[in-house]
């Protein structure tokens, strides 16, 4: 081959890789990676590798738990996928798992801060975030704040009603029996939940409470009401209560104070469509959201497989 070909093939090889960088660099700018805050660790393409490599534990309605690095340690990934009515609705948001993860990782880390003890460790990817493993307490804590759902369907209060105080319910966590409500008497009975565990949720509880609402209240959203989860970390010997799970638009009502505009999945529940205009809105007024649309993220990612 004559001298003038090789150096034409080996610039034309090297203009190839250059132009690749140049367009993935292009590409991050356009999805705002490039000035959002959060580092995003892996890319795509990485994530779906990591995902088969790794040891799957548990596959739930919006997240997968993934084996750990660490012993002691879990890999929770968020879903798009959206189901409500313990499962009875199903559908796809397509990014509500990205937004979802760092609408989590922001509150949980503000919770730490605040000396709430919680699962979180660090966010890993778009998706997922390095949590510690706990035994999970089979216990939903709803916080009210306003009256809404199955409270206004159960008790005849009217959607909206603002509740004198605060009510702290419990569910049994179970979606074949439809998580239903329980007393205290009901966790103690059947060793749910120790008398010790149940304080400890409820004072956590309400200290979240009085953290989120303020929290949303600046940024013009009411904190109508939301779902907890806790479970028991194991440190040799001793075992401390840590909110576990996640909180984010999925698993709180979260409502424009001047429009009351419903900013949280009742959108999907309830058929109103434009949940991720809404999921997005919240991340955006809590100053975390990069600066693309994740919805359009999301879609790149699936034409990139
Ligand atoms: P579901 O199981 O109700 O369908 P998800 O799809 O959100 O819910 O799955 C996440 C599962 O992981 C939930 O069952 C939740 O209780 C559990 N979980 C959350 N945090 C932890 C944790 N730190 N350790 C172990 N399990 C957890
Ligand atoms: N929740 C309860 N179970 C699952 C979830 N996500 C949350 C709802 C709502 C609150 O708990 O998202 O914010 C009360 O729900 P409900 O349906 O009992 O009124
Ligand atoms: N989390 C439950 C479900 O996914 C209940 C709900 O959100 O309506 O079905």
């Amino acid at each position: 081959m004559p001298i003038q070909a090789i150096y034409v093939r080996i610039t034309y090889a090297f203009a190839k890789v250059i132009a690749n960088c140049y367009r993935k660099i292009v590409t991050l700018i356009e999805f705002g990676y490039v000035r959002a805050a959060p580092p995003i660790v892996l890319s795509s393409d990485d994530e779906e590798a990591n995902m088969s490599r790794r040891n799957k534990l548990y596959e739930g309605k919006a997240k997968v738990l993934f084996e750990g690095p660490e012993p002691g340690t879990i890999i929770q990934y968020f879903k798009d996928d959206a189901t409500a009515f313990n499962a009875e609705k199903k559908g796809t948001l397509s990014g509500k798992g990205v937004i979802n993860n760092i609408i989590s990782e922001h509150i949980f880390k503000a919770l730490g801060n605040l000396g709430i003890p919680n699962h979180f460790i660090k966010r890993l990817s778009m998706r997922e975030q390095l949590i510690k493993a706990v035994e999970i307490i089979p216990v939903e804590v709803i916080v009210r704040n306003i009256a809404a759902g199955s409270l206004s369907k159960r008790l005849g209060i009217e959607e909206g009603t603002k509740l004198p105080n605060t009510l702290v319910e419990f569910c049994y966590k179970s979606d074949e029996l439809g998580d239903p409500v329980i007393s205290e008497e009901h966790i103690l009975t059947f060793g749910w939940a120790d008398e010790h565990e149940i304080d400890e949720l409820t004072h956590y509880a309400l200290r979240i409470n009085d953290f989120l609402s303020g929290m949303f209240h600046a940024i013009g959203i009411k904190l109508v009401d939301f779902k907890l989860e806790f479970g028991r970390f194991y440190e040799g010997d001793e075992c401390i209560t840590i909110l576990a799970d996640e909180i984010s638009p999925d698993g709180c009502r979260l409502w424009d104070i001047e429009t009351g505009k419903k900013l949280d999945k009742d959108r999907f529940r309830r058929d109103l469509g434009g949940e991720m205009e809404a999921y997005q809105e919240v991340a955006r007024r809590l100053g975390i959201l990069p600066s693309a649309d994740v919805t359009k993220i999301a879609d790149h990612q699936k034409t990139e497989k």
